[in-house]
């Protein structure tokens, strides 16, 4: 046996833009104008409809849905460097992505207000659904991208995932798998420091996660999540090794829930909310903008008018999915079983009778 000891090997830290929008030197992306703008719009768009959810939640207009404030860099970045031709595997808090990757707004929303015509990815987006199970999505995003390899495909696949959905047993099979059949997918651990209630210190002994990776031999990549930048680009390169036969990458997305865990929760019961404040003056949207200011790409006017015609765009959407939304009481057991069993069938016989009784249609 070799007696060399082990190189613990190294994680990479990436940040391009600092928490003040000032670019590191020598790092800054070569990405056109039309892009960063189309960027910055992405954020902003995410942000609104984040919001307006959140309104429409509490106005019972929505059911339970899961806040993505202050990560709207780290979804975007996962998605932005991906073609059509390359898949997605998104979590339940992935909505920012989702919009970029072409789902409908008014698709989501119906989505999320309980409706399953929101469901599927709509005709041509190369998305799954995602899974409330936690981390169960993992390992058949690695077998989708096994089937790339099989058929010679040259794309890769994203699959997102949280710190705690990085527990899962499941998690680590998809990781070593992925790694000993180089399979085409990146890994990305958006660690918000939270699962639910579970802060990370109690959730893992090492303060990165990315360093799991190196275990599995799959290079692996700590990133701050709040910088668009920094995400696109670690998620370009690894997608681009992903496609040229070079296997999976891990990238630990560095974030913070600054929301609730979904709209059934209040943090205030569990977190202590001096941990959220610092978390603010990381804000990826504003450090972004400093940065589009200094090239000189928009302006305070300019900035007003992407607000608003986001705000705009998504209120267009909310009328979408209200005059198209139609809720059918009748079809409530018609889309999990094929076929029903004896027992679920009387229940729905039970309901529909409750139904006529009440002249419900
Ligand atoms: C297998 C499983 N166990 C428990 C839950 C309940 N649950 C829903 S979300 C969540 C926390 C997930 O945290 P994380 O993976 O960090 O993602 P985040 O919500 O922070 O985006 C838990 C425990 C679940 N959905 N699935
Ligand atoms: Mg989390």
């Amino acid at each position: 046996m070799d007696t060399t000891p082990i190189d613990p090997g190294h994680i990479e830290v990436l940040q391009i833009l600092d928490e003040h929008g000032q670019i590191r030197e020598g790092l800054e992306p070569a990405l056109d104008d039309a892009t960063l703008l189309k960027m910055h719009r992405g954020l902003v768009l995410t942000r609104t409809f984040d919001q307006r959810m959140l309104t429409m939640q509490r106005q019972g207009e929505m059911g339970t849905f899961a806040p993505n404030l202050g990560q709207e860099a780290c979804q975007l970045g996962q998605v932005i460097p991906l073609t059509e031709h390359d898949w997605y595997s998104p979590s339940y808090r992935s909505f920012g992505a989702q919009i970029w990757r072409g789902w409908p707004m008014d698709h989501l929303f119906k989505l999320w207000a309980g409706y399953h015509e929101g469901f599927p990815p709509p005709p041509g987006v190369n998305d799954l659904p995602f899974s409330i199970v936690i981390g169960s999505h993992v390992l058949p995003a690695v077998g989708i991208a096994m089937g790339m390899n099989y058929q010679d495909k040259s794309h890769c696949m994203v699959v997102n995932f949280g710190d705690g959905a990085f527990s899962q047993g499941a998690v680590s099979e998809a990781l070593n798998f992925a790694a000993v059949n180089a399979a085409p997918v990146v890994f990305v651990c958006e660690n918000n420091g939270w699962a639910i209630s579970t802060p990370l210190a109690k959730q893992s002994a090492t303060d990165s996660l990315a360093v799991r990776g190196l275990g599995y031999g799959v290079p692996s990549i700590r990133v701050d999540g709040n910088d668009i930048l920094a995400m696109t680009v670690a998620v370009d390169e690894a997608a681009q090794r992903a496609r040229a036969g070079g296997g999976p990458t891990l990238i630990e997305a560095v974030t913070f829930r600054m929301s609730l865990h979904t709209t059934a929760d209040d943090p205030t019961v569990y977190r202590d909310e001096a941990l959220v404040e610092p978390w603010n003056a990381r804000c990826p949207i504003h450090r972004f903008e400093v940065y589009l200011k200094s090239k000189g790409l928009i302006d305070e006017a300019g900035l007003e008018q992407v607000r608003s015609e986001c705000d705009a765009e998504v209120l267009e959407a909310r009328q979408q999915f209200r005059d198209t939304a139609i809720a059918k009481p009748r079809e409530i057991f018609d889309h999990i079983y094929g076929q029903l069993s004896p027992e679920l069938e009387a229940q729905k016989q039970a309901y529909l009778k409750r139904l006529d009784d009440r002249g419900v249609e």
